[in-house]
C-alpha cells in the first residue's frame, strides 16, 4: 500500500465538506438544535424532511471558490459528503430519486463541478459515503438488498468521478445497536471498490476500524496523540462545533488554535481533515473562510505553502 497511499501521507492537510439537505434547516427544528443529525435527533418526520429537501437550492455553491479557499490554506485534498446518514445523494444517482437532481429544482452536479475545479488546481477529491442510511427502508428490512444498492451507488461514484479517496462512515453499533455491518462486509466492500479503482484510498470505517480495515485510522474531534499505529492516521476536526451548517454555531476556533492543531497532528505523522459546513445556498460563512484565510496567512508567512 506504500506507493498507493503516498500522496495521502504527504498531503497532511485536507478540507472536509459536510453538505446536504440538513443544511436547509440551518441547525434548528422548533426548539431542537442539531446539524447533519437533525432528522434523527429532532425526530423530524420524513414528510417534513423530504419537503424541506425539495427546496434545497445551493445556487451559490462555487466549486472554484471552495478549491481556492482550500488551496490558499495549504490543503491538498477535499472530501465532500456524497451521501450522509440521511441517505440523500448529492449527485444524480440512478439508484433512487432521493438525490439532489431528482428531488429538488436544482439541476447542477456539484460533485462534478468540484471534481473539475479540484483537478484543474492539483487538488485531490474524495467522497464521504455513509453506510448507515436512515432513508432506505432496506437498511433495516433487507440488508443484502441495501448493500447491493450501496454498491451500485459506489460504482457510479467511482466510475463517473474517479475519486482519489472514499471516506466511509456509519459502520458502528454505538448509536445503532442493530447495525448489521460486519468485518466481512468491510472486506468485501474494500475488494469491490479497489476492483473498480486500484488506486483509491479508503478509511478504516469501511470495516470496523481494525488496523487492517482500509488504509487509515479516523480519530474524530480528538487531537490526543493516538498511540503509534500500524496505520496512517487522519484526524477530522470542525472549525466551530458542528459538521453540517448551523446558523447558531458561531464558536469558531481561531487561526492560531487551528495552526497549533495542524502542527501537533502533522508532527505526530497524522493528517488533519478540517471541516466546513456550507449554508443552504452553498456559501462558506465568514467565520469558516476567515479561519482558513488565517491558516493560509500563517502558511505563507512561514513559507509552508
Ligand atoms: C460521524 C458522523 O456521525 C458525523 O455526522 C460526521 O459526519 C462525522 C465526521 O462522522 O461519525
Amino acid at each position: 500500500s506504500g506507493a498507493r497511499t503516498r500522496w495521502f501521507d504527504e498531503a497532511r492537510f485536507g478540507m472536509f465538506i459536510h453538505f446536504g439537505p440538513y443544511a436547509v434547516y440551518q441547525g434548528q427544528y422548533g426548539t431542537c438544535r442539531e446539524a447533519e443529525w437533525i432528522k434523527r435527533q429532532c425526530n423530524i418526520p420524513w414528510s417534513d424532511y423530504e419537503a424541506k429537501a425539495a427546496t434545497f437550492n445551493p445556487a451559490s455553491f462555487n466549486a472554484n471558490t471552495i478549491v481556492q479557499m482550500a488551496k490558499q490554506a495549504g490543503q491538498k485534498y477535499i472530501v465532500i459528503t456524497s451521501k450522509h446518514h440521511d441517505g440523500f445523494a448529492m449527485w444524480p444517482t440512478r439508484v433512487n430519486r432521493w438525490n439532489l437532481r431528482d428531488h429538488s429544482g436544482f439541476s447542477r452536479d456539484l460533485l462534478r463541478e468540484l471534481k473539475d475545479a479540484a483537478t484543474a488546481n492539483g487538488i485531490k477529491l474524495g467522497f464521504y459515503y455513509s453506510i448507515w442510511d436512515w432513508h432506505d427502508p432496506d437498511f433495516v428490512a433487507n440488508f443484502p438488498a441495501y448493500v447491493t444498492k450501496m454498491k451500485a451507488q459506489l460504482q457510479e461514484l467511482v466510475t463517473n468521478y474517479d475519486p482519489a479517496l472514499l471516506w466511509f462512515d456509519g459502520e458502528w453499533t454505538e448509536t445503532n445497536p442493530t447495525n448489521p455491518w460486519s468485518e466481512q462486509n468491510g472486506e468485501d466492500l474494500e475488494r469491490f471498490v479497489r476492483g473498480i479503482s486500484p488506486q483509491v484510498i479508503t478509511n478504516n470505517r469501511i470495516g470496523k476500524r481494525r488496523p487492517v480495515d482500509g488504509d487509515y485510522g479516523t480519530p474524530e474531534q480528538a487531537l490526543a496523540g493516538s498511540p503509534p499505529s500500524a496505520q496512517l492516521q487522519e484526524t477530522c476536526l470542525t472549525i466551530n462545533n458542528t459538521w453540517g451548517y448551523a446558523a447558531w454555531d458561531t464558536n469558531f476556533k481561531s487561526p492560531t488554535q487551528l495552526v497549533r492543531d495542524l502542527a501537533h497532528l502533522t508532527s505526530n505523522g497524522a493528517n488533519l481533515l478540517l471541516n466546513v459546513g456550507p449554508t443552504p445556498t452553498g456559501a462558506i460563512t465568514a467565520g469558516q473562510s476567515g479561519a482558513l484565510n488565517g491558516i493560509g496567512t500563517w502558511m505563507s508567512v512561514n513559507g509552508a505553502a
